[in-house]
């Protein structure tokens, strides 16, 4: 089956961070500096749309960015922990709704986006979680998705800010013939030299030659590896490295209902695929939620903590029961979308393991 990824890079990163604790500065120019040891030095790490316009760039010399400013831009020392604080949560948000999540750097992550499968139903996920990082973090994002890595982070980039682009097999001959080739990953500014050399400016015009010309060009790996961009082929998988924080399951029952009976046959199957899951990856968990969504559409998450992990599937289904008890009591509400949920992991320490052995 054909895999689709995600590649989600928040918008002017640093700047939206401080943006979201000062929002009087927001329609202003606001240029984040890496401040150096030597009086009025340092670099530009990143600017928002507005100081972009004023031609200010990320890694520009203060004292160039300081020229091209207005009377109103605002200038700020880069707050490292801060930043990585809110990546953080939002890359939570992104494991929410995948489970192979890579993260490449504080503000961009690949994620697998094969199941279910489907670019629509891809591209239904990416607008949830457009939705749940702008409602719960006050963010915007841009995400491309297509069939590999390469093509998702060139998709990514072309609808900033705030962006959502899909791109299919089928439509990527004709999206990768237009870009040009310092869109591809890994052409920079000595590779651009070289292909200018040739006469390649757009990704279509490399494939006037042979790969053979390319190998002779950047070298055996780096002229094949673009060869193979050129017709959108890119073997690189999400590779991924992210602690999980949670772990979560969930499906729309066959219709809305209130009954226990109905809604706890949802909740067994789901309890059972996520415990094998939590079971392959040797973790321990000592919070179960159950997450409802209503005929209105409304998410409604109850849980409960334990003082000590779960130690059997049979356990969790107990708890997620009276969860849903809990729910059935507190509402009136229809049932739509059943999900269940742990989360609080705790490492395994060997000694619980035989608890999991049954
Ligand atoms: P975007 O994605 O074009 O809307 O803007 P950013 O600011 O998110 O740019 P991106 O994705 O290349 O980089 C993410 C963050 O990494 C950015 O907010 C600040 C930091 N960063 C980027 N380039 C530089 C740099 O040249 N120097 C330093 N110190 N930090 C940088
Ligand atoms: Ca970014």
């Amino acid at each position: 089956m054909q895999g689709i990824i995600g590649l989600l890079d928040l918008d002017y990163f640093y700047a939206q961070c401080e943006i979201l604790r000062k929002p009087e500065i927001k329609s202003k120019p606001v240029v984040i500096v890496m401040p150096s040891l030597r009086e009025n030095s340092g670099a530009i790490a990143t600017c928002n749309y507005e100081a972009r316009a004023l031609k200010i760039r990320s890694g520009m010399p203060l004292s160039l960015a300081k020229k091209l400013a207005s009377f109103e831009t605002v200038f700020i020392n880069a707050d490292k922990p801060y930043y990585e604080d809110i990546s953080q949560k939002v890359f939570e948000i992104v494991d929410f709704f995948c489970d192979k999540v890579e993260q490449v750097s504080i503000d961009e992550a690949y994620f697998d986006l094969s199941n279910p499968s489907g670019f629509s139903s891809a591209r239904a996920v990416c607008v949830k979680i457009k939705q749940r990082i702008r409602a719960e973090l006050g963010l915007t994002c841009s995400i491309g998705v297509s069939y590999n890595k390469l093509l998702a982070k060139m998709i990514a980039s072309i609808k900033k800010p705030d962006g959502l682009f899909v791109v299919t097999q089928e439509e990527s001959e004709l999206f990768l013939s237009k870009q040009k080739v310092t869109a591809l990953f890994g052409v920079g500014p000595k590779s651009e030299e070289i292909f200018k050399k040739y006469g390649v400016q757009l990704v279509s015009d490399i494939k006037k030659f042979k790969r053979e010309d390319l190998v002779s060009w950047f070298g055996e790996a780096n002229g094949s590896k673009l060869f193979d961009f050129a017709f959108g082929k890119d073997e690189r998988v999400v590779d991924p490295n992210r602690e999980k924080q949670q772990l979560s399951r969930m499906i729309t029952i066959k219709q809305d209902s209130r009954d226990f009976e109905f809604v706890r046959q949802s909740i067994d199957f789901l309890s059972e695929m996520l415990y094998n899951n939590i079971l392959g990856l040797k973790k321990h968990f000592k919070t179960v939620s159950l997450i409802i969504v209503t005929e209105k559409i409304e998410t409604l998450t109850k849980s409960r903590t334990l003082s000590q992990p779960i130690e059997s599937l049979m356990d969790l289904k107990q708890i997620e029961y009276a969860l849903l008890k809990d729910f059935l009591n507190e509402s009136h509400s229809l049932v739509r979308r059943v999900g269940v949920r742990v989360s609080n992991f705790d490492e395994d320490t060997g000694f619980q393991q035989k608890l999991f052995d049954f």
